[in-house]
């Protein structure tokens, strides 16, 4: 039995060195990401047995992210689409740095996976995990993506394997109102629940601190687990009526994207060696600031790198 299945598009992240602009460098930097193969990536590096669903054209742009992903151990399950007829989704990351922020622009439109069907993926792939992840950026991608995102979820859940769903709300994707709408659609088939506060406020209309907001939306969507991040304020979880609070790890931060989808990794990845909440929390902190120190989305990290983190043992090994 597969520990984790994600499923969600990948693209090609094209940055610039750091100090360099978008308009006039001559050089990009290519790497893998994705919000949740982002989190296969970094559950893989802590142990769990990973697979990441996903449709990608049959091109070498499409067989290079499945190469970088599977360097890390996570094994795919992809849908090839013709390369005469899709296209991989890029994005571009300009480094920011004060007074400027760090810019990301898509290219994604129309890439193959906003076509995808349930039906393309590999069979059985989510019945036979013990646990399935996904995210609030694919149901922006399309109506098919969308409906696969639906259908898997609906698949997950009869098959009992634990669902969780990481909100990721993207203004650049879609507007708050139809936002909310397609997650509320979604939030009666998943178990576990990670939303930024900002979000929870912004997007879902919900009001009061983190631990109102994860009471408030458990009991209306009958959530297993609420997990209420708040930025360098830590995050909060809700689960079977108890409170756990669990602080950032303090790391220097080189590169901020995909530090969500990091304490996702880490916090799945003890949920699945049958550690508790607050366990859970450590791994997810200390994931997360690991990632921080990394170029790129992926948590390039390993158990014993987290444990050093959660003991607070850093420094120089030699
Ligand atoms: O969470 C990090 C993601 O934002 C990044 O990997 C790109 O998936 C991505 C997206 O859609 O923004």
């Amino acid at each position: 039995m597969t520990d984790l299945v994600t499923f969600g598009e990948t693209m090609l992240r094209l940055s610039p060195p750091r100090g360099e602009r978008l308009e006039t460098t001559r050089e990009l930097t290519v790497q893998a990401g994705g919000a949740e193969s982002n989190v296969a990536v970094g559950a893989a590096r802590l142990g769990a047995d990973t697979r990441w669903l996903s449709k990608l054209p049959d091109s070498p742009l499409g067989r290079r992210i499945v190469t970088e992903l599977r360097s890390h151990g996570v094994r795919p399950g992809v849908a090839w689409a013709d390369a005469e007829t899709s296209r991989v989704g890029t994005y571009y990351l300009e480094h920011g740095g004060e007074p400027r922020g760090t810019n990301v622009i898509y290219d994604r439109a129309d890439a193959a996976i906003t076509t995808v069907e349930a039906e393309e993926l590999p069979t059985g792939a989510v019945e036979d995990a013990e646990w399935f992840h996904t995210t609030g950026i694919t149901p922006a991608l399309s109506a098919a993506a969308a409906e696969t995102t639906a259908a898997l979820l609906e698949t997950a859940g009869e098959a009992g394997t634990a669902r969780s769903f990481d909100l990721n709300y993207r203004a650049k994707l879609w507007d708050p109102e139809t936002a909310r709408a397609a997650y509320e659609d979604l939030f009666e088939r998943v178990d576990t629940l990670f939303v930024p506060r900002r979000d929870a406020r912004e997007v879902l209309d919900r009001e009061g601190n983190a631990v109102e907001i994860a009471h408030g939306l458990a009991t209306e969507f009958g959530f297993d687990t609420v997990v209420v991040t708040r930025g360098l304020e830590g995050a909060v979880a809700l689960h079977d009526g108890s409170v756990y609070e669990q602080d950032v790890y303090e790391a220097e931060t080189f590169d901020a994207i995909g530090t969500g989808d990091a304490f996702v990794a880490g916090f799945v990845a003890e949920r699945l060696r049958g550690g508790d909440l607050a366990a859970s929390l450590r791994w997810g902190s200390a994931t997360a600031a690991l990632k921080r120190t990394t170029d790129g989305d992926l948590a390039v990290t390993t158990r014993e790198e987290v444990r050093d983190v959660i003991d607070g043992e850093g420094g120089i090994d030699r």
